[in-house]
C-alpha cells in the first residue's frame, strides 16, 4: 500500500509540475477528442505505462483505506505544534504544492524554475509586528522536482481547514494528494471537513463535473464523497487553547463536548450544530446570532466569540471559509482569525493567500503567498474553457 500511495503522490505532483497536465490545462475547447486525450492521460503513468495509477480501482482502494483511518479520529481531532494552519484550497493543486514548500521552509520547491520575470515572493508577518519578505531564488536550469513531503512534514505538522474541492480545476488531484499524505503521515496532517465536502455542494460547484469530465462517469466522485462523511469537524492544538474549524460557531454549541457528541458520519445537514460549524461566519457588525446571507449557518459577533472562548478556555479560534484579499484577517481583539489559502481564487479574484504557523512557544507567523505563475502551459491559472463546446449532432 505504501508503495502505491507513494506512486500516486509522485504522479499527482508530476501532473502539477510538468506538461503531463497539459491536456487539461491547455486553454483549448473541450472537444470530444480532447476529452479522449484527458482520459488517456489517466491511463498512463511516467513510471510504468502499463500501470493505470489514477484508475477507479486505485482511487476506490485509497478511499476505503482512509475511511478506516478517519473513523478512529474524534470529531475534534488533536495535533501538537509546530503546526501550519491552512485555509481553503479549492482544487488549486499547483498552489497547494507551492504551499507545502513555502510553509515547511524546504528548498525543494515544486516550482523552482519560476519565470524569471515573475519569481515567487513570500511575505512573513510575525506576531511581534515584524515583516520579512523572501523571494524564491531563480534557478535557470529546468527542474521538475517533487516536493519533499517527508522533510516538509518533519518540519511542521498541518491542519487543512476544509474546502479542498470545487471552483478550481484540480479538485480530484488536490483531494487525492491530501488523503494520500494523510495515509502516509497520519499523525502529522489533519483534514477538517468544509462545507464543500458534501455531495450536494460538489454537484453544483465543480468537483462532480470534473470527475465526469476526467472519467466519463461519477464513480470516483462517489468514492470521495464517502470519505467526506468521515472527516473530523474541528481540531485542537496542544492544550486546546487554539481551536480550528472551517466555518464558525453555532447557537447549539456552548461547550466543545457538544461537538464531540455529534454523529458526524453523514451528509452535512441543512441546519443544526454540524451545519453551523461548517457554514457560519463572524461579523463585526452583529451583536447576537443573526441570519446568514449564505442560507446556512449563522452570523456571530464578538459576544458569541468571547463567550465561547471563555467557556472552553480558548485563546484563538482559527477558521477559513471566507475569501480575504490579504490572505488572513484577525478579528475580535485577535480572538478569531480567518485563514485563506487559495491565491487568486477562482483564477480571477487577485487575492494573496496565507498559512498560519504556530511554533512550540505558541508564537504565530503568517506566511503570505501569491498564485503560482503560468509557464509553458503549466500553472493552475490556465483555465480550460468552462463551457465544453458540444457538438449537438453527435
Ligand atoms: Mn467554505
Amino acid at each position: 500500500m505504501t508503495d502505491k500511495i507513494d506512486k500516486i503522490i509522485e504522479y499527482i505532483c508530476l501532473s502539477g509540475t510538468n506538461s503531463t497536465a497539459q491536456e487539461y490545462t491547455n486553454s483549448q475547447t473541450y472537444s470530444p477528442s480532447i476529452l479522449t486525450s484527458c482520459e488517456s492521460s489517466y491511463n498512463t503513468t511516467n513510471t510504468n505505462p502499463n500501470n493505470n495509477i489514477l484508475s477507479e480501482e486505485n482511487i476506490y482502494e485509497i478511499c476505503q483505506y482512509i475511511q478506516d483511518l478517519l473513523i478512529q479520529e474524534p470529531n475534534i481531532a488533536h495535533i501538537d505544534t509546530p503546526v501550519t494552519i491552512c485555509g481553503d484550497i479549492h482544487g488549486q493543486l499547483h498552489d497547494l504544492l507551492n504551499l507545502f514548500s513555502i510553509s515547511s521552509g524546504t528548498n525543494n520547491s515544486a516550482f523552482d524554475d519560476q519565470d524569471e520575470t515573475n519569481p515567487v515572493t513570500v511575505t512573513t508577518n510575525n506576531s511581534n509586528g515584524t515583516t520579512t519578505t523572501t523571494t524564491t531564488p531563480i534557478n535557470s536550469t529546468r527542474t521538475t522536482s517533487i516536493p519533499n513531503f517527508s522533510q516538509s512534514l518533519l518540519n511542521t505538522r498541518y491542519i487543512f481547514l476544509g474546502d479542498f474541492v470545487d471552483r478550481g480545476f484540480y479538485s480530484l488531484e488536490t483531494f487525492l494528494l491530501l488523503i494520500c499524505l494523510k495515509i502516509r503521515y497520519p499523525d502529522r496532517i489533519i483534514l477538517v471537513r468544509g462545507n464543500h465536502e458534501t455531495r450536494q455542494i460538489t454537484k453544483v460547484y465543480g468537483f462532480y463535473d470534473e470527475c465526469i469530465r476526467k472519467y466519463g462517469n461519477c464513480n470516483v466522485w462517489r468514492y470521495c464523497c464517502e470519505v467526506f462523511d468521515y472527516l473530523p469537524l474541528g481540531c485542537s492544538i496542544n492544550d486546546g487553547t487554539i481551536f480550528c474549524l472551517h466555518g464558525g460557531l453555532s447557537p447549539d454549541v456552548k461547550n466543545l463536548n457538544e461537538i464531540r457528541c455529534i454523529d458526524r458520519k453523514q451528509e452535512v445537514p441543512h441546519m443544526g450544530a454540524m451545519c453551523d460549524l461548517l457554514w457560519s461566519d463572524p461579523d463585526e457588525l452583529v451583536n447576537s446570532w443573526s441570519v446568514s446571507p449564505r442560507g446556512a449557518g449563522y452570523l456571530f459577533g464578538k459576544n458569541e466569540v468571547d463567550e465561547f472562548r471563555y467557556l472552553n478556555n480558548i485563546d484563538l479560534i482559527a477558521r477559513a471559509h471566507q475569501l480575504v484579499m490579504e490572505g488572513y484577517k484577525e478579528m475580535f481583539n485577535k480572538g478569531l482569525v480567518t485563514v485563506w489559502s487559495a491565491p487568486n481564487y477562482c483564477y480571477r479574484c487577485g487575492n494573496v493567500a496565507s498559512v498560519l504557523t504556530i511554533d512550540n512557544n505558541m508564537n504565530k507567523t503568517y506566511k503570505i503567498f501569491d498564485a503560482v505563475p503560468i509557464k509553458d502551459n503549466r500553472g493552475n491559472s490556465i483555465i480550460p474553457n468552462k463551457k465544453p463546446s458540444m457538438d449537438y449532432f453527435l
